[in-house]
């Protein structure tokens, strides 16, 4: 029954139920007597990690024998959840694996219940980039992705009387069933160490510590096709030489396993914390170990799949390498470092090759997200790249300068601080005399002349004083800051292409973030709107709804050609669809609520209004404001008798999701005021059902597809031009959920597809977010009454002793409490409560409220990640379909 035949792979049931109890039999841990829901779930996986091996094999020679333009995703997170369901889905398996598992005494949502969850990500990146790959091999289109095996995932949330707290998610821990361990393919990937300079000119990285990069492949189903490509993740060991045998023989044993467990730890946990040096450099070392080893797979397969005629040139003609934001931007100077110091190019050639092959997509706006990594670490580590850059912005300050030139050397200067790669850093000499003010020596920050002004000759690494061209002048140490790379701007400028997530976001990069750049190479810049897999999240995570669906179009194509759920625009009004849909969403409605009980202790009921924000935790997705409204809700209802608040307001669950990073101090006080505010309220016996509030601890992947399907209202709130897209809000509207947002990331493309009228819209805009902060510093802006109302009713001790001091005044900008009201909630309040009303007025009436349900799913069809990945591989990877038959 193990075929190797993709085309004669169609098991019944029986033949299924056998490969299990054969996979329980002659697994180790297993036997097949004991057939146990965890053991099961391990040996069920196994029989289809089967399938997906005789796909993957499949489609792997299919590549090696056409040799065709192969994409990469490189990244540093991919968000995967749970894998059992979607591959059984993708394979068309469900209904057979069910009967399988059956026959065996158990069910198949049992069985899938006991797989972790692979959380190798934080959020929105890395869950796009898994949304990625499911579209990629659904599409057929060759590609792979990279990343890097975590040890421990994102950590677990716990919900305590002092707000979250972090665990580590050992996700490996019953073993992974999906990834097979390719200890043939390794690289090596070396760290700190020197350049050295050949005798024939050319540099060489030599010394310092080598470790090994080890693949462990995951394969990846499309959705009804045998192509299945592969997500390649890397763990590192050290080479068995490196074990120090005469120190452990000494009883030295921690001295001897040293070397291997610094090499262990560099994937240990997804991004570790780095306000220390020490987690600074671990970070660096993964994403160079990702990159690193990476290329090395890429060339080798690209030597290999050129016969005995290798041409470099045509090396972009066979490769697209995406970096999904900056993590990997390393990718520049190690391809160039490849290239020239072991292929023998000059840095022309290698120069074309690279930037013809790598991309960049931002996916993020904030300043503070945007990676910089000082040039003394990274110098230390990495020293041939450090070199590398170094050159990367000479050359750059050269095209700056062709492009200006040097009449106007204010404007000059101007671009060249806001464009170089290098931070900090004076102009190379000969520059540098265009804008020499000779009466003026330079001062240190006690004004004092810094006399010692010297030309040096070597470079002083050291004391990271410097710069590329060993020209220039060295000044006082204390009176500069320290020297930085800026890793957007290396990908800026090594990329051929970078996109924004959403038409907004795209704008915004234009003409504000890397506005310098879209001046000078306007081509380089594109949009590419976010998608998420029809397949994951409607599809199988909504059952109910997509019978329906189904049904009403006459045909489940709408799968694959999401713009076929347009058609269910016809039948808004229809009141059998509107039956239909309304029992779809009860009963997911009705399984959230056990899940809620089983997981808070809370009790809703299904027939209130189930409104939603999960995410992750952050000051400028505003969960604050949320929380806020439902504060301000709350007071009114209290102000009111039984029978007023009946009338006024509809019942709702309000349903709160999502981890605050660890060291995110402010986010974790919203957390925690949250579940305060919760715990008054759900014990309020005045309020009972009208409201309940629930912060579902934990949120994950697999959370998101149980609370997505019984949604109602969503909320997509952030400040306008802080979000780069979003993709959850794309995710409810597919499952016929409102939205209540701002115009802010793909809410405006939502918005517009799904029609103005069935998305509520509050907030200030994007372009008017400066002059309105302004005015908040400047102290002139006057708060609406009711927002003072609700914050003196925090503050009275409404939810237990805390008055949430810190909370309420970063709301204020009082002393020590930072920017005033950065996020504008203050701002917004009123135009949201409002919103919030007529939300409320909405779902009165249930015909409308269903009919808006409908076409927000109508209208979701754009979000598909298939659209998505049809133009990257259009417009960015110049990649075509190829499909094993
Ligand atoms: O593009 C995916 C996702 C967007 O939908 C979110 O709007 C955006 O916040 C998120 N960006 C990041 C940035 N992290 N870094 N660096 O997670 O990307």
């Amino acid at each position: 029954e193990l075929l190797s035949d993709p085309s004669s792979f169609a098991p019944d049931a029986a033949s299924i139920a056998s490969i299990i109890k054969h996979h329980a039999e002659f697994t180790p841990l297993f036997s097949s007597h004991n057939i146990e829901p965890s053991k099961t779930f391990f040996a069920t996986a196994l029989s289809v990690r089967d399938a997906l091996i005789i796909n993957w094999n499949a489609t792997y020679d299919l590549y090696e024998k056409m040799n065709a333009k192969q994409a990469y995703y490189l990244s540093m997170e991919f968000l995967q959840g749970r894998a059992l369901l979607n591959a059984i889905g993708n394979l068309e398996l469900t209904g057979e694996y069910a009967q399988a598992l059956k026959k065996l005494g158990l069910t198949l949502e049992t069985v899938a219940s006991q797989e972790p969850d692979a959380a190798l990500g934080n959020g929105g990146l890395g869950r796009l980039a898994s949304c990625f790959l499911d579209s990629l091999a659904t599409l057929n289109y060759p590609a792979w992705g990279y990343g890097l095996r975590y040890k421990y995932g994102l950590f677990k949330q716990l919900i305590t009387k002092d707000g979250q707290e972090e665990v580590a998610e050992n996700w490996l821990e019953i073993g992974n069933p999906w990834e097979i361990v390719r200890n043939d393919v390794s690289y090596p990937v070396k760290f700190y160490g020197k350049v050295v300079k050949g005798s024939d000119g050319k540099s060489r990285w030599v010394g310092g510590e080598d470790i090994m990069a080890v693949a462990y492949d995951v394969p990846i189903p499309g959705y009804k096709t045998t192509t299945t490509i592969n997500l390649r993740l890397w763990s590192t060991k050290v080479p068995s030489s490196q074990f120090d045998l005469s120190a452990f023989n000494a009883g030295e044993h921690t001295k001897a396993c040293e070397a291997q467990a610094k090499a262990e730890k560099i994937c240990y946990i997804l991004y570790p914390g780095d306000e220390s040096e020490e987690g600074k450099i671990l970070r660096l070392k993964q994403q160079y170990t990702l990159c690193s080893a990476s290329l090395q797979d890429i060339i080798a397969r690209f030597e290999r799949r050129s016969g005995g005629n290798v041409r470099w040139e045509d090396f972009p003609d066979k490769v697209a390498i995406q970096m999904n934001d900056t993590h990997p931007t390393l990718c520049i100077p190690e391809l160039m470092r490849i290239l020239m110091d072991l292929k023998d190019m000059s840095w022309e050639e290698a120069w074309r090759i690279t930037q013809r092959t790598v991309a960049y997509t931002n996916h993020t706006v904030l300043p503070e997200a945007l990676e910089k990594w000082s040039f003394d670490l990274m110098q230390r580590l990495l020293p041939r790249h450090v070199e590398i850059i170094e050159k990367i912005d000479e050359q750059l300050i050269q095209e700056i300068i062709s492009e200006y030139g040097t009449s106007n050397p204010e404007m000059l200067e101007e671009k060249l601080v806001a464009m170089r790669i290098l931070e900090n850093f004076d102009l190379p000499a000969p520059i540098a005399d265009l804008f020499a003010k000779p009466e003026q020596s330079p001062v240190d920050e006690t004004g004092e002349k810094v006399e010692n002004v010297v030309s040096i000759t070597e470079k002083n690494v050291l004391e990271g004083e410097c710069t590329s061209a060993n020209k220039t002048v060295k000044q006082k140490a204390a009176s500069r800051p320290a020297k930085m790379v800026r890793m957007a701007n290396l990908c800026v400028v090594g990329g051929h292409a970078v996109n924004g997530v959403a038409e907004i976001h795209s704008e915004i990069v234009k003409k504000e973030v890397f506005n310098d750049f879209f001046q000078l190479w306007p081509n380089k810049f594109q949009n590419k709107t976010n998608g998420v897999t029809p397949r994951r999240w409607i599809y199988f995570c909504n059952p109910n709804l997509s019978a329906v669906i189904t049904k009403w179009i006459g045909t489940k194509d709408w799968v694959l050609k999401t713009e076929k759920l347009a058609e269910l625009r016809k039948f808004a009004d229809n009141e059998d669809l509107q039956i239909e849909w309304r029992a779809a969403k009860r009963n997911n409605k009705i399984k959230v609520a056990s899940f809620l009980k089983e997981r808070t202790g809370y009790s809703v009921n299904p027939d209130a209004m189930f409104d939603i924000q999960v995410k992750r935790i952050h000051e400028y997705k505003r969960q604050l404001l949320n929380i806020l409204g439902i504060v301000y809700r709350y007071k009114k209802m209290k102000e009111m008798t039984a029978s007023e608040r009946k009338a006024k307001f509809v019942p709702r669950v309000c349903i709160f999701g999502g981890k605050a990073f660890a060291t995110y101090v402010q986010a974790k006080r919203i957390v925690k005021f949250i579940t305060d505010v919760g715990a008054t309220i759900n014990h309020d016996q005045d309020i009972g059902d009208l409201l309940k509030v629930i912060f579902v601890p934990d949120y994950n992947v697999s959370v998101a597809e149980l609370l997505i399907p019984a949604s109602e209202l969503s909320q997509h709130i952030s400040t306008a031009g802080m979000e780069a897209s979003g993709t959850s809000n794309m995710k409810f509207a597919m499952n016929g959920c409102v939205l209540i947002g701002t115009l802010d990331g793909a809410n405006v493309e939502i918005r517009e597809e799904v029609g103005e009228d069935n998305f509520f819209l509050f907030g200030a805009q994007a372009h008017k977010i400066a002059a309105l902060r302004e005015e908040r510093a400047a102290g002139k802006f006057v708060p609406d009454k009711r927002f003072e109302e609700v914050k003196k009713f925090v503050r009275s001790g409404a939810f237990g002793p805390n008055n949430y001091d810190e909370l309420m005044g970063s709301l204020e900008g009082n002393e020590g409490f930072g920017r005033a009201d950065y996020f504008l909630v203050g701002k917004d309040f009123p135009g949201y409560i409002e919103c919030q009303e007529k939300v409320d007025e909405a779902y009165r009436d249930q015909r409308r409220w269903t009919k808006m349900s409908i076409l927000n799913t109508a209208g979701s069809h754009k979000f598909s990640s298939d659209r998505t990945i049809h133009e990257y591989a259009k417009d960015i990877w110049d990649i075509e379909h190829l499909e094993v038959i």
